[in-house]
C-alpha cells in the first residue's frame, strides 16, 4: 500500500515537471524571469509586493504578479493600483481549490498573462506552507516568506520549503518589540537547513527592509543578459545560471504528499 502511494506522487511529480519545462520554455521565449512567492498564510506575500513594486516600473524594471488563491480576487485587486499587469488565478475553477499552484495551473492562465510587457513575473502562490514547495511552475527562483509570529522552530519542522529557496524574506519585524521572539535563532534555523539562502529582514508595514528586497526584485532579469552563449534551450533541471533554482531535480520523490491517495 504505502508502496504504491509514494509511485502516484512520483508520477504527479513527473507530470508536473513535464509541464513546468514547456512553462519554462515560453518564459524564456519571451525573456521573462519568473519567481514564486511562498509563505504560509498571511506571513505578508501580497503586502510586500505592494510596498515593493510601487514606483519599481518608473526604475525601469518591468514587473507582472499572478496571483494564485483559492477563491476571489483580493490580492489582485490590491495590486491593481499599482499600474502593473496583474492576473488572478484561483485554485477553486476546475482545480478542486487545491492549496498550492502546479504547473498546469499556471500554464492555463498563461494566455492571460501579457509576457511581453514583463521582465519578471512573481507568481503569489497559495498560503501554504509544505504543499507549494513540491511542484515547480517553471521558475527560476523562490522566495519564502516567514513572519515572525509563525515561531523560530518552523525551517526544522518545515525543511522543505526553506531548502526550496534562494531568498528567505522574515517579515513583521515592527512586531518584534511586541513579541517574546528570537529572530536570530529563526535565522540561525533558517541556514541550518539551508546553509545558501539569502536572507533578509522586512517591515512591509514601516518599510524597513524594503529597499534590499526591492534590489533583489531588480537584479532578477540579469540572467539573460549572463546567459546570452546559451542560447536558453535547457530543460528544467539541467541548466544551472546564478540563481542555482533547478539543481534540486526530483529530490521531493521520497516525500509523502497529503494529497496522495491513501
Ligand atoms: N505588523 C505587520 N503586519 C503586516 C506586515 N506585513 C503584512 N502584514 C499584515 O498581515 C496580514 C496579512 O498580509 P498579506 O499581505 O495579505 O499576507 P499574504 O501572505 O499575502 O496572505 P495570503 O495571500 O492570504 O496567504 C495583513 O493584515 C497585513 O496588513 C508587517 O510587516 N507588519
Ligand atoms: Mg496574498
Amino acid at each position: 500500500m504505502h508502496r504504491t502511494k509514494v509511485r502516484v506522487v512520483e508520477d504527479a511529480l513527473d507530470a508536473n515537471n513535464t509541464i513546468a519545462q514547456a512553462n519554462r520554455a515560453d518564459f524564456d521565449r519571451e525573456h521573462v524571469t519568473v519567481i514564486n512567492l511562498m509563505s504560509a498564510p498571511g506571513a505578508g506575500k501580497t503586502t510586500l509586493l505592494e510596498r515593493a513594486l510601487d514606483g519599481i516600473a518608473e526604475e525601469g524594471t518591468r514587473i507582472g504578479v499572478l496571483e494564485g488563491d483559492v477563491q476571489g480576487s483580493f490580492d489582485a485587486d490590491r495590486l491593481a493600483v499599482l499600474n502593473i499587469p496583474v492576473v488572478q488565478l484561483n485554485t477553486d475553477n476546475g482545480f478542486g481549490g487545491e492549496c498550492h499552484l502546479d504547473a498546469n495551473m499556471v500554464r492555463s492562465a498563461l494566455p492571460g498573462v501579457p509576457l511581453p510587457e514583463m521582465d519578471v513575473l512573481i507568481v503569489e502562490n497559495v498560503g501554504n506552507l509544505v504543499c507549494p514547495a513540491e511542484f515547480r511552475i517553471g521558475e527560476d527562483a523562490r522566495i519564502m516568506v516567514c513572519s515572525v509570529t509563525e515561531g523560530e522552530d518552523k525551517p526544522l519542522k518545515y525543511p522543505l520549503m526553506f531548502r526550496a529557496c534562494e531568498l528567505v524574506v522574515i517579515n513583521k519585524i515592527d512586531l518584534l518589540q511586541y513579541l517574546e521572539f528570537d529572530v536570530d535563532r529563526l535565522e540561525a534555523n533558517i541556514l541550518q537547513v539551508n546553509p545558501q539562502a539569502t536572507v533578509m529582514r522586512t517591515s512591509a508595514k514601516t518599510g524597513e527592509g524594503i529597499d534590499a528586497f526591492r534590489a533583489w526584485l531588480k537584479a532578477q532579469p540579469t540572467r539573460f543578459f549572463e546567459d546570452d552563449d546559451h542560447e536558453h534551450e535547457h530543460g528544467e533541471h539541467t541548466h544551472t545560471h546564478s540563481h542555482g533554482a533547478h539543481s534540486h531535480s526530483h529530490e521531493h520523490a521520497d516525500h509523502d504528499h497529503e494529497h496522495a491517495p491513501a
